[in-house]
């Protein structure tokens, strides 16, 4: 608890000063705090599964950070681990959006990516969008960790083209139905996908092998 009531002291210091011109040492390394921890929360153990093949630092409307996520590549699809914190609680809507620019309301970041096309939502006979994700609920508190299996989320070429793609995260619940991007409203926070290099992304499966059940 102590942890967590710093993080979130630190965290809503910060955003009383983000509008200042610049940031201080110490908020700084407060952020840096932040950033580490969710970082950790969001890393696969050691050994486990498929690469790495990307990270999103996901920022606020003040450029504080409140989430982060990992995707991991499977043999067929990509596990995407992601952590929040300083959120307010609630069902709230997430996805791949295909465009890796986070600015201003975050609109920059353009629709779901899907590389394939169709329709959003689960409930969509022609869904879902390969950037559609289930919401996260976020707890009072402000803080969960969440890991979620998605078949048609590759991060190949068709996701790293030549604008990226972003993390999106949605003030409401995303409803798997209307179109095009659920009714989840206003876009609270966002994050850039950056690759990681194939060195580092193949790192995790250089230790132990993955093991598979043929
Ligand atoms: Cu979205």
């Amino acid at each position: 608890m102590t942890t967590l009531r710093t993080t979130l002291a630190a965290a809503s210091a910060l955003a009383v000063l983000a509008a200042g011109p610049a940031f201080s040492q110490e908020q700084q390394d407060a952020a840096a705090t932040v950033h580490e921890r969710l970082a950790t929360l969001v890393a696969p153990p050691e050994g486990v599964g498929g690469p790495v093949l990307g990270m999103a630092r996901i920022l606020n409307r003040d450029g504080l950070q409140v989430g982060a996520a990992s995707f991991q590549a499977a043999p067929n699809g990509t596990l995407v681990r992601m952590a929040f914190t300083g959120v307010a609680p609630g069902p709230k809507g997430i996805h791949v959006h295909e465009t890796g620019t986070c600015e201003g309301d975050f609109k920059a970041a353009g629709g779901h990516f899907s590389a394939a096309g169709g329709d959003h939502g689960f409930w969509h006979e022609n869904g879902p969008h390969a950037g559609d994700l289930p919401n996260v609920y976020i707890p009072e508190g402000g803080e969960t960790t969440v890991a979620y299996f998605n078949e048609r989320l590759r991060l190949d070429e068709t996701l790293f083209d030549a604008d990226g793609a972003a993390m999106v995260l949605h003030a409401k619940a995303d409803d798997y139905r209307s179109q095009p991007a659920g009714e989840s409203g206003d876009r609270i926070a966002c994050g850039v996908i950056e690759p990681l290099s194939p060195q580092a992304a193949e790192q995790p499966t250089d230790q132990t092998p993955p093991v598979r059940a043929e």
